[in-house]
């Protein structure tokens, strides 16, 4: 997986991204899309990564993953179809109105469900270009 590469936002951008649909409209912005994990190899190498970096930052990080349509039934929002692939963290997902999904360091990096509205997170978006996959943080 060559060519990966994670850039924070600026803080002015962070405080206006409320919601998952801002969200998804930043990636965009970037040509990309909220990241999407289909696999343990992809999944470990993010994993790898963020660990890499969040020794310094203790960010926790979006997914573009969500139940808020059907409860319990987790989504892709770029390709809207059903998560085959979940990596919850020990019992995640635990509250029902939590319906957008995050990489949690304190959870060694595996998923918990969180409310879609929280400001501290960061939006972990991917950039599939011809023959790479760049991540704009
Ligand atoms: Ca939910
Ligand atoms: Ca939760």
């Amino acid at each position: 997986m060559a060519g990966w590469h994670l850039k924070a936002p600026a803080t002015s951008v962070l405080t206006d991204l409320h919601t998952l649909l801002k969200l998804r409209h930043y990636c965009q912005q970037h040509g990309g899309s909220l990241i999407h994990v289909d696999s343990d190899t992809e999944n470990d190498f993010i994993r790898n990564y963020l660990r890499g970096l969040s020794r310094s930052s203790g960010h926790q990080w979006w997914l573009g993953l969500t139940d808020e349509l059907v409860e319990g039934h987790w989504r892709w929002t770029d390709v809207n179809k059903p998560a085959t692939f979940l990596d919850w963290a020990p019992n995640e997902p635990n509250i029902a109105v939590e319906d957008c999904a995050a990489i949690i360091p304190l959870l060694d990096f595996h998923w918990a469900d969180v409310l879609c509205d929280r400001l501290d997170i960061i939006p972990l978006c991917e950039i599939r270009l011809s023959e790479e996959t760049v991540i704009v943080g």
